[in-house]
């Protein structure tokens, strides 16, 4: 309920949070003094049942309601549950088995991001799950340690699918994360973050794209729900945390620090345990990177996890292409309460070295293949491709109508881009010609970053990859390998992870032969 006191109260705490750079959406005036009232709510883990050798998971997808906002009701979708769903847990080297059921009225799929699996398995666009039907994939994993997730991937599609809720985390472990000492008790003091941007109208639903601007950026929320909680706090109970954070939004880049800006220790990236952790104050993330990072919380005082809005470099021109561009990701956000208790049971300290990562050799690569990102211009981009081009570039309106493309060709489901051998070591070059920063993501390889624009990478990058940045007039060269499935068939992925772009045509497709 919203009495005088509660709005009084909203008010200095919206006029200090503005002061910071906080801009609250419209519901936040009647929140209750206490600024993060809600318990962070820890996905239940899932860990799968031992059938003939091989581990069984069940998932079942799901409409269901949820509530994020006082008294407010919103039609969510889930799996196993109401919004997003179970971390699931598993092995490397183990043989699972994920039974997905489609309990929705439309269809849908499944994709298993950061994994190493069969084409047939990967739950890309073709691979559709009909409603009151069940897919199930069987791979055996080879798998480094790692937080990686699951999401709809389906065709023109993903953004409304993920935003509604058809996500969750999926944590790997393996024999060299078992014989080294971290924060290890699921929920306790190792913390899956799924970290997400959304906006409500006011009957409480999710309001998705109704702008225009939304579909040129792709849609960007006022609103954090963190493992689908508004405003949580999380009671810490240990003297340090693992906090396994996933930027899950569908087209907004975090950069996260903490409030009294302490340092923390990143292990992790996309592609599991850094070789070393290294210490920094803050972390941008895109949609799709995961980065686990070790926080010391032993003095005892609240800390808030918050994300700082980015100051934009793109230039000022007429017209709403540079409005639109200057605005992205320029906003912040207070994420997570973290409330240490008053007495903190030790942690073990950060082991100097985490894993061993085996190098590709770039002098050993044999192909070079070069993947110009770029906005539909209006031009017919794709008429220099040859016959079989699918949808093209040049449907008009303004800014290419929210039209995206890789090397001027829209994402075709029936056609294959590039066909690539197993075992070769590649270059390739992932040439940002358009505006903005586009996080582009490769099915089935977790590839390692060489270069951007010829500069090696910075130490969060140094560790294997599925998603990296490629900013503005940006050539990042990343070394890639396939050395485990061939299908000439069927096809993996790689696309924008921006799902607004990704699902505006900003993907493309390859074989491994
Ligand atoms: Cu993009």
């Amino acid at each position: 309920m919203t009495n005088r006191r509660t709005i009084l109260k909203s008010i200095a705490l919206g006029a200090a949070a503005l002061s910071g750079g906080v801009r609250l959406p419209w519901h936040a005036i009647a929140q209750e003094a206490d600024k993060f009232p809600n318990p962070l709510q820890i996905p239940e883990l899932l860990e799968g049942t031992l059938i003939d050798g091989v581990r069984h998971y069940n998932l079942s997808l799901q409409e269901g309601t949820s509530q994020f906002l006082p008294g407010l009701t919103t039609p969510t979708w889930g799996i196993n549950r109401n919004f997003l769903g179970p971390t699931i847990r598993m092995r490397d080297t183990e043989t699972i088995r994920l039974n997905v059921s489609n309990n929705l009225q439309e269809a849908t799929n499944m994709h298993w991001h950061g994994f190493l699996v069969p084409a047939i398995c990967d739950g890309g666009p073709a691979q559709t799950i009909e409603p009151g039907t069940t897919w199930s994939p069987e791979f055996t994993l080879h798998q480094r340690a790692a937080t990686n997730w699951y999401h709809s991937h389906m065709m023109h599609n993903t953004g409304p699918q993920v935003y509604k809720g058809l996500a969750g985390m999926m944590i790997v472990e393996d024999e060299q994360s078992a014989s080294i000492e971290l924060p290890s008790q699921y929920g306790v003091d190792d913390i899956p973050l799924i970290v997400q941007d959304r906006n409500f109208n006011r009957d409480g639903s999710f309001r998705y794209i109704t702008r225009y601007d939304e579909l040129v950026q792709g849609i960007q929320g006022d609103t954090i729900l963190v493992n689908g909680t508004v405003w949580p706090h999380f009671v810490a109970t240990t003297q340090k945390m693992r906090l396994r954070i996933l930027n899950a939004a569908n087209s907004r880049t975090f950069t996260f620090a903490f409030s009294d800006n302490r340092p923390f220790v990143q292990i992790a990236s996309d592609g599991g345990l850094l070789e070393t952790p290294f210490e920094r104050t803050s972390m941008m993330m895109a949609p799709a990177e995961r980065a686990d990072i070790i926080v010391d919380v032993s003095d005892g005082r609240e800390v808030i996890l918050l994300s700082h809005g980015m100051v934009s470099t793109y230039p000022e021109h007429p017209g709403d292409l540079s409005r639109l561009l200057r605005s992205m990701d320029t906003q912040s956000f207070e994420i997570l309460s973290i409330r240490p208790q008053s007495s903190l049971a030790p942690s073990p300290i950060v082991p100097a070295a985490l894993s061993v990562i085996t190098k590709l050799d770039p002098s050993a690569a044999v192909t070079t293949r070069r993947l110009n990102l770029m906005m539909g211009h209006g031009h017919r981009s794709g008429e220099d491709r040859g016959a079989h081009s699918g949808l093209r570039s040049g449907f008009g309106g303004g800014f290419g109508g929210g039209n995206y493309s890789i090397n001027g060709r829209h994402h075709n489901l029936g056609f294959v881009n590039e066909q690539v051998p197993l075992g070769d070591i590649e270059i390739w070059e992932l040439n940002n010609t358009s505006p903005m920063t586009h996080p582009i993501h490769i099915h089935n390889v977790h590839f390692q970053i060489l270069d951007r624009n010829g500069t090696p990478p910075p130490p969060e990058e140094q560790g294997l990859k599925d998603t990296v940045r490629v900013r503005p007039s940006e050539l990042v060269r990343v070394l890639v390998r396939f050395e485990y499935y061939t299908d000439p068939e069927t096809p993996y992925m790689y696309h924008c992870h921006m799902l607004e772009h990704e699902d505006r045509g900003m993907m493309g497709q390859f074989v491994v032969v």
